[in-house]
């Protein structure tokens, strides 16, 4: 598992003695080259968005050609395999082997039509939720057994990944721009490479958090609550970047909002005090379960420590790292060195559903309602 496209990264040796985040020498927008280091906490998505961006250059150069089939590297079949052992070692419920021994005797041969046969039964579904973040189970096997019903077109691994270790680089063309995406893994012994990666002309460096590690646990210490990990990581990082006393551009990328917004409407705790101020940006996103104090929260003592350390505030975009769209709208900012435009995934700008009206109704705090119409 891993998702690994070969043909299209590289794995590299680095040398120690180079200085880190050197100033680049091409650091307005006509360079010909340019570096783009993204680092963060193991599973904070590093891995999907530069795949995805190297997937959505390739169908725009080549539009006739099967992109699909490029990058479809591990068959749905083994991933869903990989799932369900992964569930089964994962659970400390014993009741987990009977229930798979009601869709299947072979348990060497799971497949596709067994994980469909298990997500539909809901005692399997319950095991799943119950030791998913405690265990780092994947997040989107919702997603991927839709879109396997459906027969959708996709890359089965930019949903479900294992995790990545050493140090990753995308050479991507944009136009006669060549960029190199470098990504180091995130877990704790993979971190020491962190320091390779900024040897050399660094021309943005991209820090990823992922918006619903609230409420895990660091990969393998149980003790560490995985955002408090990722804020030390970063101070410690900034604190480098400070020293090193060049001005590199810095970006802050929040990523899963949309699981984010899963675990707050499935009542689950955030666990610390809201922000009281509210920045301007966020100010139009839905709040009905504390999305919008959850994200200020962690988003505003990203900044805070950036401000205290860094002398300034630094960019931050919101995306999902799954989605087209944000994608591709991220990859124009980092090129574009549109410096004072923060990103905001569409996808917390749900507008109200119709459950959620007929709720308000019923504890009667549907107070006003306006309906706009456009002929
Ligand atoms: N739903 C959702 N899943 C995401 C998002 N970002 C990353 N993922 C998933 O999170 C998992 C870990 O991502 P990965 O890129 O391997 O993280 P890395 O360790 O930082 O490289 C993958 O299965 C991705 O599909 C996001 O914004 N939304
Ligand atoms: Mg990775």
């Amino acid at each position: 598992m891993g998702g690994k496209l070969s043909s299209n990264h590289n794995h590299h040796q680095h040398s120690n003695n180079t200085p880190l985040l050197q100033q680049t020498k091409h650091s307005n927008n006509n360079d010909n080259h340019q570096r783009i280091v993204l680092l963060g906490n193991t599973s904070s998505g590093k891995s999907t968005i530069c795949e995805m961006i190297q997937y959505q250059k390739q169908h725009q150069a080549d539009k006739s050609c099967n992109t699909y089939n490029l990058f479809y590297k591990v068959d749905s079949n083994t991933i869903s395999k990989t799932i369900i052992e992964q569930i089964l070692f994962a659970s400390k419920d014993i009741s987990i082997e009977a229930i798979i021994r009601e869709y299947t005797n072979d348990c060497n041969n799971f497949d596709n039509s067994t994980l469909f046969a298990l997500w539909n039964d809901q005692k399997f579904r319950n095991i799943y939720q119950s030791c998913q973040d405690s265990l780092n189970l994947f997040e989107n096997v919702d997603i991927f057994v839709r879109k396997l019903k459906n027969h959708e077109s996709f890359i089965p691994d930019i949903y479900i990944k294992g995790n990545s270790s050493g140090i990753t680089e995308y050479d991507i063309n944009f136009d006669d721009k060549k960029v190199t995406f470098v990504t180091a893994g995130g877990k704790t012994s993979e971190r020491k490479k962190w320091n390779f990666c900024l040897q050399g002309n660094v021309s943005v460096l991209v820090y990823v958090v992922s918006l619903a590690e609230f409420n895990q646990s660091g990969y393998g210490d149980e003790k560490v609550n995985r955002m408090d990990e990722s804020l030390k990581l970063y101070k410690e990082l900034m604190t480098r970047v400070s020293n090193s006393g060049n001005n590199t551009r810095v970006v802050l990328l929040f990523t899963k909002p949309d699981i984010m917004m899963r675990k707050l409407r499935s009542y689950i705790e955030f666990g610390r005090l809201f922000e009281t101020e509210t920045l301007t940006d966020l100010s139009r996103i839905v709040n009905d379960y504390h999305e919008r104090d959850v994200l200020n929260t962690i988003i505003s003592s990203f900044l805070t420590e950036t401000n205290n350390i860094y002398g300034k505030i630094p960019e931050y975009h919101i995306i999902q790292s799954i989605s087209e769209l944000d994608i591709s709208q991220l990859a124009k900012l980092m090129l574009n060195n549109e410096k004072n435009r923060h990103y905001i995934s569409n996808c917390l700008f749900e507008k109200i559903s119709l459950v959620r009206c007929y709720q308000l109704v019923m504890a009667q705090q549907l107070t006003d309602l306006t309906i706009k119409c456009q002929l």
